[in-house]
């Protein structure tokens, strides 16, 4: 350790190489210390690494290395979540194939993760898109198969009348095909679905206990199950009929003053046979959208039937509308309407000119108080509503139940909003699904001994549709039951069932089935979960349903696949544009682009200013990006795992700066000075660096483990600074060494550099240093920490703390952060022992 100056680009070659080498990362199944699971979520394999993995995989990969150096033995593994339509545009668009432009990606961006020197054990590497991922998900589907959670149902899909071919949602744009440019139109396809409703209840129940869970994500997929207790009755119809409807809010009945039913009820479809107004209405409401969001957005449009609904309480006949608000496939698809309470009918009755009644109001006083803009759908007593009157809500909900009940016309019943999940797609990059039909037989499974259903290769993107059906031989094939000539089936799966069981097969992949389930019990279930929030509600639920329903049918013993979960932010930067002079759109400039040294922002190519944006996500679009390949070229694989830790709490968005990047640089070089100092023969020690040693080893520990890394990272600067200043005269080589292992994981080349010159083998299978209680008692002090003169968070330091480690620590707090919330601080004041005053 001669050189004055650390050099990154050999260095972190270098290591990343030993490692590999020592197959330091390698997760031992037959290990005898206890387990540790971290797990990042695996990335799709667009082409290129984007910061935002970098973010994610550095907090990741901290954790790993820490948990190491504390005795665990770590799964730290990565793959490639490898399926779906990109590649398929790419296919489209460039002539490649799906499967070679997928593997080229995954080249790439694996080497780009081996050049960030990640602890990952890449033994255990997968990709969904391999066979080997595949056949053995199609194995586990024909178990849940047999077991009645999979089954097929009639169900609506995009259908493109002038390409002949089904749509993904994301192909149609404004209604429209994507390439033909057609009006899309709703058909009716026999689908597969998987029985996630089976387990709707147990999907709920089980937050309760996920209590290392973001709270925000609970709720998320607490509403999305969405369970919610309500009556089911019925109206009696002017032609003799009865009508079932299902209502969440039966204290409001005095208040429907019409009913409406889905275009595709039996009601409508009766009304049509008679009426053609009626059925050109029904195939307006097909053409448009059907998922709850486009009906929620989509103008309220009626039908007047000329059918009435007698009220069961009122006896006044109310008129009954078909209602492309109304969905078919939930409750019964017909509702009692409450404009004064509820929005859509609010709209659709302010459209049609329907009344509009208050039931519910803040005080029984209030009863005659007319309406806004909008519904009320809050809390109050009944009025207006006969024997609810002066009731609140619950009680009145109840009351109309019980009544409803006693006298025969209705029920209480509880609803989910939860649907069963369709996974055919009518695509070729996915998992075949593994079928036949047969004209004797039916629908006949593929024996196990047959997987895997392998893609076939020879695929032709230059006509539209799925080129699995319309492949010259892959779909014929003998039924497997009675061996006459069948068709093999030419959905695939949707990709979210490819990622709803990896984290099983990272734990276990044997060859001949899904995973060993004594390995499984190991490893599983993940101790930390790290990814992006976009994720809170498919992903996550599909994951703990496949795990309960594999428990469900006895091949593993868990039920939840994640103990903790943690939702990292995003890496923003400002944008920069300009206006294109003829027709106003922005063009925006990359960074790379722009000279931000004087007061503004100029454009290097021509000198002449840009505007100055928005602080906002990291997009291509934007181009407000960084490249994380030219950013370690120019700094080293340390300085920008530094940063990604650094200067925000990890759930908050991190802000780029080149003057950040430049600052984790300078420490870099910081920390290769001091290390340098180390002197393996000195001996006796000072006690007051040694106390700040062990107190900053113990306190990184708490944070790394609560995933605090900026706390962690100020500590470390706040050591740094005081190793720095001690007297020269004074040993502190165990406080280096200390400081050393404390910042293995975050920069683990520096480090492994640096310990060749203290210890023995590679610091990455070092112990994490030892604390002695003892040390850990000092003379500390309580600092008040104040935003724009207001406390907001107190610090316990060492007495005499410096002034520029009380700042960072201020700024590190998620208190003081939150009473930021973003704002940029324009001064901070400074009491040493006392008092931290940010102002904003
Ligand atoms: C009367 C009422 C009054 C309603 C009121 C709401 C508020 P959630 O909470 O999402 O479960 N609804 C029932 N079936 C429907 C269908 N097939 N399509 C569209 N809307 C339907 O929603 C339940 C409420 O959504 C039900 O309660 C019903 O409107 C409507 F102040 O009935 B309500
Ligand atoms: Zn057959």
């Amino acid at each position: 350790m001669t050189a004055d100056r650390y050099d990154p680009a050999t260095s972190d070659i270098r290591w990343q190489k030993a490692w590999d080498q020592a197959q330091t990362f390698r997760a031992d199944d037959a290990s005898p210390k206890p387990r540790s699971y971290v797990l990042e979520m695996f990335p799709y394999p667009s082409g290129r690494i984007h910061i935002g993995h970098v973010r994610n995989y550095t907090m990741g990969d901290v954790l790993a290395r820490f948990k190491r150096m504390k005795g665990f033995e770590v799964l730290h593994p990565m793959g490639w979540d490898a399926f779906g339509m990109p590649a398929e545009n790419a296919a489209m668009e460039k002539g490649v194939h799906p499967g070679g432009w997928t593997r080229d990606n995954i080249a790439n961006m694996k080497a780009q993760l081996k050049r960030l020197g990640f602890a990952l054990d890449w033994s255990r590497e997968l990709a969904t898109c391999e066979p080997e991922y595949y056949g053995q998900e199609q194995a586990l589907f024909l178990d849940l198969y047999a077991a009645g959670l999979v089954y097929r149902k009639e169900s609506a899909v995009n259908w493109d009348p002038i390409d002949q071919t089904v749509l993904a949602n994301e192909q149609v744009i404004d209604g429209r095909g994507w390439r033909s440019g057609a009006l899309v139109e709703k058909r009716k396809l026999s689908q597969w679905f998987l029985k996630i409703t089976a387990f709707a209840d147990d999907l709920l129940n089980g937050l309760g206990a996920l209590d290392k869970w973001p709270e925000k994500v609970r709720v998320m997929q607490e509403n999305w199950i969405g369970k919610s207790q309500g009556l089911q009755f019925r109206f009696d119809l002017s032609n003799g009929e009865a009508l079932e409807v299902y209502t969440t809010r039966p204290d409001t009945i005095f208040g429907a003053s019409f009913v409406a039913v889905a275009a595709d009820h039996p009601v409508a479809q009766g009304v049509a046979a008679t009426q053609p107004a009626a059925q050109n209405f029904i195939a307006l409401c097909r053409k448009g959208g059907t998922t709850a969001a486009e009906l929620e957005t989509a103008e309220k449009l009626g039908f007047a039937t000329g059918l009435t609904a007698r009220h069961p309480f009122t006896g006044e006949d109310l008129p009954v509308y078909i209602a492309n608000f109304v969905l078919m496939d939930y409750g019964t698809g017909a509702i009692m309407a409450v404009p004064g309470h509820d929005q859509r009918d609010f709209d659709f009755a302010r459209k049609y000119g329907l009344p509009i009644l208050r039931v519910v109001a803040a005080s029984a006083d209030m009863a005659g108080t007319p309406f806004g803009d909008e519904a009320e759908a809050g809390d109050g007593i009944l009025v207006n509503s006969g024997f609810l009157d002066g009731m609140a809500v619950a009680e009145a909900k109840a009351a109309v139940i019980a009544r409803s009940e006693s006298e025969g016309w209705g029920q209480g019943k509880t609803v989910w909003r939860l649907r069963d999940w369709g996974v055919s797609r009518q695509r070729y990059w996915g998992t075949p699904i593994p079928f036949v039909h047969c004209e004797i037989c039916g629908v006949v499974p593929v024996p196990k001994k047959q997987l895997p259903v392998t893609l076939p290769d020879d695929v032709d993107f230059s006509v539209p549709g799925n080129p699995l059906d319309r492949h010259p031989t892959w779909k014929h094939v003998a039924c497997p039951q009675c061996g006459h000539p069948a068709r093999r089936e030419t959905d695939t799966l949707d990709t979210f069932v490819d990622s709803s069981w990896y984290f099983l097969r990272f734990a276990s992949q044997p060859a001949d089935r899904p995973f060993d389930p004594a390995v499984i019990a190991q490893w599983l279930p993940v101790e930390q979960y790290i990814g992006g929030i976009e994720h809170a509600i498919l992903h996550l639920l599909y994951a703990r349903f496949w795990t309960r329903a594999l428990a469900h049918i006895g091949l593993i013993q868990i039920t939840e696949p994640f103990a903790s979960l943690f939702t990292q932010g995003m890496v923003t930067h400002e944008t920069y544009e300009r206006r294109n002079p003829d027709n106003g759109q922005p063009i925006f400039f990359s960074p790379a682009e722009v000279d931000r040294s004087g007061d503004g922002a100029t454009l290097r190519a021509d000198g002449a200013p840009v505007e100055v944006g928005r602080v906002i996500k990291m997009s291509k679009s934007k181009k407000n990006v960084v490249d994380p390949d030219e950013i370690v070229a120019r700094f080293g694989a340390d300085a920008i795992r530094w940063f990604m830790l650094s200067d925000s709490p990890p759930e908050r968005d991190l802000p780029w700066s080149e003057a950040g990047i430049e600052g984790c640089a300078r420490f870099v070089q910081r920390l290769w000075r001091l290390f340098a100092h180390y002197d393996p023969a000195a001996t006796g020690e000072d006690m007051t660096i040694a106390r700040k040693a062990h107190q900053t080893v113990d306190a990184v520990a708490s944070d790394i483990g609560a995933l605090g890394f900026n706390k962690a990272v100020a500590r470390i600067y706040e050591l740094t600074g005081a190793i720095e200043k001690a007297a020269p005269s004074t040993d502190r080589s165990a406080a280096i060494r200390s400081l050393l292992l404390l910042v293995a994981p975050m920069m683990p080349h520096l480090a492994e550099e640096a310990w060749t010159r203290v210890g023995g083998g590679l610091i990455s299978d070092a112990a994490w240093p030892d604390v002695d209680p003892a040390l850990l008692i000092d003379d500390e002090v309580t600092v008040a920490v104040q935003v724009k003169g207001k406390l907001r968070d107190t610090l316990i330091v060492a007495k005499g703390t410096p002034r520029d480690v009380l700042e960072r620590l201020a700024l590190a707090s998620d208190k003081v952060q939150r009473a930021l919330d973003g704002a940029e601080v324009k001064k901070v004041i400074v009491v040493p022992d006392r008092l931290v005053n940010l102002v904003a």
